[in-house]
């Protein structure tokens, strides 16, 4: 019994690694862990297009979060800021990453998110298809 249950806890764990819709896939997906009294954190993930069509980020969601955006870091004047951005494009044969320091994914309004449980994700890529996955929430670089 206990053997079936790491099983099925592996197999959980092994298709959250990865998510594809039609030839886009997403890969990497982890989202940084709240830290005590705050109640906005950030996700990061890696999208290949393996297509020939681009596709394009747009709505972000998670049940797990009063609300989503993509937002990106740039140095302005020396000073690392963060905005919104409306959408974020990947093209045919290219490689997207969010990650810290650049694209990535803000989510606001959650709980108290610890390192060992997930939260699902839910990306717009538009005419490349929805894109659905459970992130592990992890302990992340600053
Ligand atoms: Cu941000």
């Amino acid at each position: 019994m206990r053997m079936i249950w790491l099983l099925m806890l592996s197999l959980s764990v092994a298709a959250s690694v990865a998510a594809r819709a039609g030839e886009l896939v997403v890969s990497d997906a982890r989202v940084r862990e709240v830290i005590p009294g705050q109640s906005v954190t950030v996700a990061f993930l890696t999208a290949t297009n393996q297509g020939t069509q681009t596709c394009i980020l747009g709505d972000v969601s998670s049940t797990a979060a009063g609300r989503a955006a993509v937002h990106e870091h740039r140095h302005e004047g020396g000073v690392m800021r963060m905005r919104p951005v409306a959408e974020v494009s990947v093209a045919p044969g290219a490689e997207l990453r969010l990650q810290p320091g650049g694209y990535h994914l803000m989510l606001f309004g959650v709980s108290a998110l610890k390192s060992g449980e997930s939260i699902p994700l839910r990306l717009d890529f538009g005419q490349c298809g929805i894109i659905e996955l459970e992130a592990p929430v992890v302990v992340l670089e600053r």
